[in-house]
């Protein structure tokens, strides 16, 4: 239980605690969690992308001391958002945790158009199928604190279960898109088992609930940017404090992608992100009031 001198400072998976008391961890045993560390890197989204409203400014920690954030994205049932996927590498470059793509459902359709959406970015990625081997992943996953996001029914319980053999995660059927049933309902950190004959730290994987969009309420107009890697170059022409906008005639950004140096699809995402931020429309009106760490009941809109 968190001690009173905590206060209303939450403590969220991931972090670091000190304990007193009965730490054997036997049953009826009690102990006080009196500390939180420092912690090495916050992995937030808001309920929505507009600070200027409470659903903007009501933030929630997904998780401490992540080393990775993998975004686990269906290749079909649900159909990847690439929108959503855009949203994530923001919140991962913003928190400072390196973003790994993961495919799930490659036995139901192909990752072309979603790998050809991201030719320019040096994004890691790994493809997962029900039968594949998971051996490229364990090593993405070593030795690192690994948090899962995704929509609703992408697999990810299905991973950790795999990753994890006594995990035991319940995992779901796929509901109905935006009829927003999930299966898991509260984030877990679990050990990785060690790789037989390999000597170093496995890692933990954190799996969290189907979250049907990723609130960026919380990172700067300019961080957004931090985002879109393939488009920071093109931004370099562009007139003091240009705020890449459309209706701004001299950002550099259009005749960026104008020369075949980025994707016109790229520059469309960002600029709907701006474009939500500042509340023009887009912004996704998630308004319920959970907590930290919960995911949300109805469906991914982007
Ligand atoms: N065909 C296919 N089905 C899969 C694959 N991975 C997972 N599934 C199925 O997808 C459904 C949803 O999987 P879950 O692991 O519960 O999804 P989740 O991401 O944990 O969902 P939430 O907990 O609701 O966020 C289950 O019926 C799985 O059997 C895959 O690689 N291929
Ligand atoms: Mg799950």
């Amino acid at each position: 239980m968190r001690a009173r001198e905590l206060g209303r400072k939450s403590v969220v998976v991931g972090d670091r605690v000190s304990l007193v008391g009965d730490t054997s961890g036997a049953e009826g045993a009690l102990a006080r969690i009196v500390r939180i560390a420092e912690r090495r890197s916050v992995l937030r989204r808001t309920a929505d992308d507009d600070e200027t409203t409470a659903e903007g400014r009501l933030e929630r920690v997904v998780v401490a001391n992540a080393d990775q954030l993998v975004i686990v994205s269906a290749l079909a049932d649900p159909p990847p958002r690439t929108g959503f996927i855009d949203r994530c590498l923001v919140a991962a470059y913003d928190a400072d945790v390196e973003p790994l793509l993961c495919l799930t459902k490659a036995d139901l359709a192909g990752p072309e158009e979603v790998l050809g959406y991201y030719t320019e970015l040096e994004l890691p990625y790994v493809l997962n199928r029900p039968d594949s081997d998971l051996d490229a992943l364990r090593a993405l996953l070593s030795g690192k604190v690994s948090v899962l996001v995704g929509h609703s029914g992408v697999g990810k319980s299905t991973l950790v279960n795999r990753l994890v053999p006594d995990a035991l995660r319940a995992v779901g059927v796929v509901s109905a898109i935006g009829r927003g049933r999930h299966t898991s309902t509260s984030a877990v950190a679990l050990r990785l088992p060690p790789a037989p004959g390999v000597d170093s730290d496995p890692g933990w994987i954190i799996d969290t609930p189907g979250i049907r969009s990723f609130g960026l309420a919380h990172v700067s107009a300019d961080s957004l940017l931090h985002g879109f890697p393939d488009l920071v170059e093109g931004t370099v022409e562009c007139p003091p404090n240009c705020p890449h906008t459309p209706d701004e005639a001299d950002c550099g950004l259009d005749a960026w992608v104008a020369a075949g140096k980025a994707d016109p699809r790229r520059l469309a995402s960002y600029r709907r992100l701006l474009a939500s931020r500042a509340g023009e429309g887009d912004s996704r009106g998630d308004s319920d009031q959970r907590g930290p760490g919960e995911g949300d009941r109805r469906g991914p809109d982007e």
